[in-house]
């Protein structure tokens, strides 16, 4: 049996680990936090997440900040950060932090593409796609164009075994988007929703097929620019670019969860963060460096969010 301080920051962990940690974590901090379930995988995995939603002085809702992580495969440093932010929001005594996780109810979801994770840990690094097999020869779908939004338009093929970006049989065929969706849907309140990939040290807004502006255009331009300079003075390094829809500043593309949960649920606050680095191998020894920085850009969003 491994204990909880088995996990660190330093190393990349299989699904079981980062599965593992969420359940430890749960139990650990069960006054702050508790283990849920985000949907199914192919496989028979259950989608793991954590919430924390501390006792508020009233009744009231409060606002949910959703993060969904992981869903490609091999960017692993969306799930490494992704812990590293639950960590700091249980355990920080900055009260700033303390005062941000306390403003919110969270649902963070470090893997939401666990059998792919695992497939990309163990058998092929650069796997992105799903493990859903069909009578065909080739298995996997992108779960991030399979969503039922303008499903099959752009950046998707039809072709299933294209490595990339194979759009699935149809709008939510695959079991991980299908129930994640079905779960988001069943969220009221629902306020941010940030989707973590990598790598390209960009910030992301939709819709992600147009270059046109959605009604709050503004609002998103200035908490996500907010976000972005609280993460720059971690390392005042590489400055993140945007915000900008997809279509302005990488390609145009469709089925994204961003996209549905924004177009669906009308949620005013989604973004897509493209982690930084110039591949998918972040080396582990610099994990810390990114977990700081996704962190101070999550609190840099809720904080202008909760005033927003
Ligand atoms: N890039 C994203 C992709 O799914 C993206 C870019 C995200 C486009 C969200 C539109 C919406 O292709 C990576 N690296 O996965
Ligand atoms: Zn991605």
């Amino acid at each position: 049996i491994r204990r909880s301080n088995d996990f660190s920051w330093t190393a990349y962990y299989d699904i079981d680990d980062i599965y593992r940690f969420l359940t430890n974590t749960s139990r650990t901090y069960s006054k702050l936090s508790e283990l849920i379930v985000g949907g199914q995988s192919y496989q028979g995995r259950s989608i793991l997440g954590l919430r924390i939603n501390t006792p508020g002085k009233t009744n009231t809702p409060k606002p949910v900040f959703f993060i969904e992580s992981g869903i490609h495969a091999r960017e692993w440093i969306a799930p490494a950060t992704t812990t590293y932010f639950i960590n700091e929001l249980l355990t920080s005594s900055d009260p700033k932090i303390m005062s941000l996780r306390d403003q919110f109810d969270w649902r963070i979801f470090p893997s939401v593409n666990p059998d792919g994770y695992h497939y990309s840990y163990t058998v092929d690094r650069l796997w992105r796609k799903t493990l859903s097999r069909s009578n065909y020869r080739c298995f996997g779908a992108d779960p991030n164009r399979n969503w039922n939004y303008n499903w099959g338009k752009y950046s998707s093929t039809n072709n299933p075994c294209d490595y990339q970006t194979y759009a699935g049989s149809r709008p939510f065929s695959e079991i991980e988007t299908r129930t994640l969706s079905s779960y988001i849907q069943s969220i009221d309140n629902l306020l941010v929703y940030v989707s973590l990939h990598s790598y390209a040290a960009m910030l992301l807004i939709p819709f992600s097929d147009s270059t046109q502006h959605v009604d709050n255009y503004k609002d998103l331009v200035r908490v996500g620019k907010r976000s972005i300079d609280y993460g720059y003075q971690v390392n005042r390094a590489e400055r993140y670019q945007g915000p900008g829809t997809a279509a302005e500043m990488l390609y145009k593309s469709s089925g994204c969860s961003t996209d549905w949960v924004r177009h669906t649920l009308n949620t005013p606050l989604v973004y897509t963060y493209e982690l930084r680095g110039n591949s998918f191998h972040w080396p582990p020894s610099r994990i810390q460096e990114q977990g700081n920085e996704v962190t101070q850009m999550m609190l840099g969003l809720a904080s202008e969010a909760s005033i927003l």
